[in-house]
């Protein structure tokens, strides 16, 4: 039997450090201990199977379910599959698990699924500024940004194992925690969840 799969759908805002921790984790995933990983990315996506969605409310929406039917694809492949999108809306995320948990029916228990927020306050990421969108976003030059003038809703933290309502298994402050010690806590996750 091989390797078992599980989508990890990282949220939080722009800047918050979903792509450098997922890719941290991809190289430790990949290096240290010969798996098999993917990573899906937001800014990636858009310049192709999502090349035609802006950021309304709708495409951000069907941004988030095409991106969690290749995620459960890949993970039903056995691949530890990392989704890096903001994805703002707790229903579009809430949908995302639902079609892990239809897919692979009975007696298979549907595809593993776990949320990560990256918790990082909108002060930090926008001191942070990487790609200067928030800067822009001051200046007017971009109107509908996540966690400034378009919603951002934080998933609520509830324990694996515990009865809905599900969101995040897992939440990291990676502005109080080195990468390498968020890479370190989505490990234990990962192994705590059968994957590893
Ligand atoms: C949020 C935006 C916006 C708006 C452009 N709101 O940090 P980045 O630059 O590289 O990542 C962000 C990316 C967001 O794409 P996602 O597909 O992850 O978003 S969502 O899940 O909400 O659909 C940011 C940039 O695109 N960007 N305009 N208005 N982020």
């Amino acid at each position: 039997i091989g390797q078992k799969g599980i989508t990890l759908w990282m949220t939080g805002l722009s800047g918050s450090g979903k792509t450098t921790i997922a890719e941290a984790l991809e190289r430790r995933l990949l290096y240290k201990l010969g798996k098999n990983v993917f990573r899906i990315d937001g800014d990636n996506l858009r310049t192709g199977l999502t090349k035609d969605l802006g950021f309304s409310p709708d495409d951000r929406a069907e941004s988030v379910r095409r991106a969690s039917h290749v995620a459960a694809l890949f993970s039903e492949a056995g691949v530890i599959t990392m989704v890096t999108l903001i994805s703002p809306y707790r229903k579009d995320r809430d949908a995302a698990r639902a079609l892990h948990e239809k897919q692979a029916p009975p007696p298979r228990s549907g595809i593993p699924f776990m949320e990560v927020f990256m918790d990082v306050p909108l002060s930090v990421v926008q001191a942070r500024d990487p790609k200067g969108l928030y800067k822009k976003v001051a200046k007017g030059l971009i109107k509908g940004f996540t966690g400034v003038d378009a919603p951002y809703e934080a998933p609520r933290h509830t324990p694996p194992h515990t009865a809905a309502p599900l969101h995040a298994e897992l939440t990291l402050k990676n502005s109080e925690l080195p990468v390498e010690q968020c890479v370190d806590q989505l490990v234990m996750a990962l192994t705590a969840a059968g994957a590893l």
